[in-house]
């Protein structure tokens, strides 16, 4: 028989769910490594709300506290004991007007400050540069519209690292091309919602260069939390070479090389959903990619330049192996640039992620995209399919996109 009163063991589960609660905040406070703190900005956005922050979080820190003090006092002091009921009022009017008037002021200076900072946050006058930011299930695409001030002479094209000059005003013009996502850089600025059919603008600056982790922010669907971005500021100078190459003309692999068997791989296989911008068929005929319409978003990152980037997928894997990795995750912010820029070199891939990729891309990443289920979503692709490709086709591929830099 159960000799534990009801009560005490009402009361022992409170207190474990309110210690471990409490235990929970306390270690969250620990984290060394924590790269999506809202509370160390590293630009003037960021800054802004940081600085909004400082102020409103006291303040409803100190109302909370006497709040739950003032409420677990009440509880404790006047709960049931079987007293006699005491005599009931109607209030006292100086107390009501007190109660009303002082939340009334502490929300009117908050509000002020709040709606100062959404105002300059919303501000565009000042904007240096625009870079459109496409969101879709479960990858970020990133379009740098021509920008003869910027250096861009021609669009470019990239997904996943969003390259940005630091100093610079920059401005994204948001969409989706599926559900609703959110663009969130913590380091660099709040949230912003990508809705598909709505243009919504983000200021995005950085004080200095490196690289600053994000994460999609409006759940939107199987593999939301695997949908991950970066930030990469570069120096003026490093973002102008960083253009410069993306913008440099396609060079085929030297026939008879494996990469050159790959890129005939990459044709048959990929070139249906994959653009390589400049890339031609046998006969010479330029491979324009039409948009798949098998694949609901009807795109696919482009691959043109696929090893300056260091993680794929959704930002979710790296590109490249461990020591490189902490090479430029680690690098002091003057040598940062340069470590970006020699992009993912032989000896630095990640072969086994990228070849993991290629043999069974959703056996990595949850999508939908298994041929067996495609009735449950009207025959359409969710992200990229088992191509059931051979270990020698493999190769090949490895060797072609060891050359997209
Ligand atoms: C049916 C369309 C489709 C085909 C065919 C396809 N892919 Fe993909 N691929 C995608 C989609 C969609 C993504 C984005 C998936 C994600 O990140 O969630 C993707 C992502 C990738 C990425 C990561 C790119 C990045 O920047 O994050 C690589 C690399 C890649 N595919 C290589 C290939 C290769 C090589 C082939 C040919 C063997 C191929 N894909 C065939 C649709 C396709
Ligand atoms: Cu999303």
């Amino acid at each position: 028989m159960d000799t534990v009163s009801p009560v005490k063991s009402l009361t022992r589960r409170i207190s474990t769910t309110v210690a471990g609660v409490a235990g929970a905040v306390v270690l969250a406070g620990c984290a060394q490594n924590a790269p999506q703190d809202t509370w160390k900005p590293k630009g003037d956005n960021a800054q802004m709300i940081y600085s909004l922050d400082k102020l409103v979080f006291p303040i409803a820190g100190i109302v909370g506290v006497l709040v739950s003090a003032l409420a677990g006092y009440i509880f404790v002091k006047f709960r049931d004991k079987g007293q006699a009921i005491p005599a009931q009022s109607h209030g006292k009017p100086i107390v009501e007007i007190v109660l009303t008037i002082v939340p009334a002021l502490i929300l009117t200076v908050v509000g002020v400050f709040t709606f100062r900072t959404i105002m300059d946050l919303a501000e565009t006058q000042d904007t240096e540069m625009i870079i459109n930011v496409t969101g879709q299930q479960w990858w970020w695409e990133y379009d740098y519209p021509a920008q003869a001030d910027q250096g861009i002479t021609q669009p470019i094209i990239t997904s996943g690292q969003l390259v940005i000059p630091e100093d610079t005003n920059v401005l994204l013009r948001e969409t989706s091309r599926d559900v609703i996502h959110s663009f969130w850089i913590p380091a660099l600025n709040g949230k912003k919602d990508a809705v598909p059919g709505r243009i919504h603008l983000l200021r995005m600056q950085a004080d200095q260069p490196g690289i600053y982790a994000g994460q999609c922010t409006e759940f939107c669907g199987l593999s939301h939390a695997n949908m991950r971005m970066e930030a990469i500021a570069l120096s003026k100078e490093d973002f102008a070479k960083w253009v410069a190459n993306q913008q440099k003309p396609y060079t085929a692999p030297a026939e008879g090389t494996l990469a050159k068997e790959g890129e005939g791989v990459f044709i048959n296989q990929c070139a249906r959903c994959h653009q390589v911008n400049g890339i031609k068929d046998a006969n010479g005929k330029a491979i324009i990619s039409a948009p798949d319409e098998n694949v609901y978003s009807g795109a696919a990152p482009n691959l043109t330049t696929l090893m300056t980037r260091n993680t794929f997928a959704g930002a979710m894997f790296d590109m490249v192996n461990q020591k490189c990795r902490a090479d430029v995750w680690d690098a002091k912010s003057e040598d940062f640039g340069a470590k970006y820029l020699a992009g993912v070199t032989e000896d630095c891939l990640n072969e086994k992620n990228l070849r993991a990729w290629l043999r069974n891309a959703p056996a990595m990443k949850p999508m939908y995209a298994d041929p067996a289920k495609l009735e449950k979503t009207n025959g359409l692709y969710r992200g990229m399919p088992n191509l059931g490709l051979t270990e020698d086709d493999i190769d090949k591929l490895v060797a072609y996109l060891l050359t997209l830099k």
